[in-house]
């Protein structure tokens, strides 16, 4: 049983109505008015306490709302969207960023954690190898790595994604919509009566993954006049690009990806790096099922240079 309010231990009335009184002058309101942060800056020791400045909760809604909604609206309309947010995604998100940041790039990611397979390196292990010259990525973002000849290994593939994932989501004009799926492709017959990719079709990923559990949770819709497709070539959807070409008759069939054999398959894939269809340039392992090119297994050079080569593609499109 419950000890009588009267032992309880009393707040320290006094102490509170000082220390919000003070933050009253900084009108710490549920309003949203201005507020001097700096009144906030004695509360990491605010008389022998740490004391968070107050909070309404719907201030916090409010935050989040306000900018992920503005940053959906405003990218209804892109000049890239790059599908997935894997190693060759994401290598090619920061070279185009780099290289035109005048361009609104958005990255659409179906998994919550942005990476794809990149967070380890081959059977669970953490080491990442990267065959040269595709170190040369690694130098310029900066990760650090063991030189070993012909290749190099980053201590943790974490470190190769992380930092990546990092300078990507630092970019001004780059946006990671992650936790969002493309299900399918907007494609408009262009001037001279081709196919061309001129956008995608999306969806929370959650959805997707459960259309056959209600009916009619129609999709939303993100133009643009390029399209970098990096779905890779497992996962729950897989080569998504790929796939979809085939079922909408812009593509025969699937090449669908040979067995191993490194000194084919990365080069393979990086000079097969380029626009599979108007409007949509296809970079990483989503390429061995398109073309039917070998898989590399547990190396990483090849994504990294074919994403920075899809990049380069897409700047030949926008200044040709
Ligand atoms: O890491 P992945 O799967 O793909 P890549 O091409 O960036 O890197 C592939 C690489 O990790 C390997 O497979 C290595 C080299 N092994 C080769 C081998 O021989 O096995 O990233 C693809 C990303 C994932 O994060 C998916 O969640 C995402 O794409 N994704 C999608 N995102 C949005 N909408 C979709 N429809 C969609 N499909 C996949």
């Amino acid at each position: 049983m419950a000890p009588p309010a009267a032992t309880l231990p009393q707040p320290a009335a006094a102490d509170e109505a000082i220390f919000f009184s003070k933050l009253s002058k900084t009108n710490g309101t549920s309003n949203g008015t201005h507020v001097d942060k700096n009144e906030y800056d004695v509360l990491e020791n605010y008389e022998g306490k740490y004391r968070f400045a107050p909070i309404e909760e719907a201030q916090v809604s409010r935050a989040m709302i306000k900018r992920y909604f503005n940053t959906m609206y405003e990218r209804a309309v892109s000049d890239v969207v790059i599908i997935g947010a894997g190693s060759a995604g994401l290598s090619c998100a920061y070279h185009l960023g780099k290289s035109r940041p005048d361009l609104k790039v958005t990255i659409i990611e179906a998994g919550v954690a942005p990476g794809g397979g990149a967070w380890l390196g081959g059977q669970l292990m953490t080491p990442m190898v990267v065959r040269k010259p595709a170190d040369r990525f690694l130098t310029e973002i900066g990760v650090p790595f063991e030189d070993e000849g012909p290749f190099v290994v980053v201590k943790h593939a974490a470190l190769f994604t992380s930092t990546v994932l990092s300078r990507v989501l630092a970019m001004p004009n780059v946006v990671l919509m992650n936790a969002t799926a493309v299900e399918d492709l907007i494609v408009r017959e262009d001037f001279a009566g081709r196919q061309r990719v001129a956008g995608v079709v999306t969806n929370w990923t959650l959805v997707a993954l459960n259309h056959d559990t209600q009916s009619c949770m129609d999709p939303n819709v993100i133009t643009a006049p390029v399209i970098i497709t990096a779905t890779g070539h497992d996962g729950p959807m897989g080569a998504f690009s790929a796939k979809r070409l085939v079922s909408m008759g812009l593509l025969k069939e699937l090449g669908n990806m040979r067995g191993l054999d490194m000194n084919r398959a990365e080069p393979a894939i990086v000079n097969g790096t380029r626009e599979v269809a108007p409007g949509l340039i296809m970079t990483g392992m989503e390429l061995s099922e398109h073309d039917g090119s070998n898989r590399m297994g547990p190396t990483f050079g090849a994504m990294m240079a074919s994403g920075v080569k899809a990049a380069t593609e897409a700047i030949r499109i926008f200044e040709s």
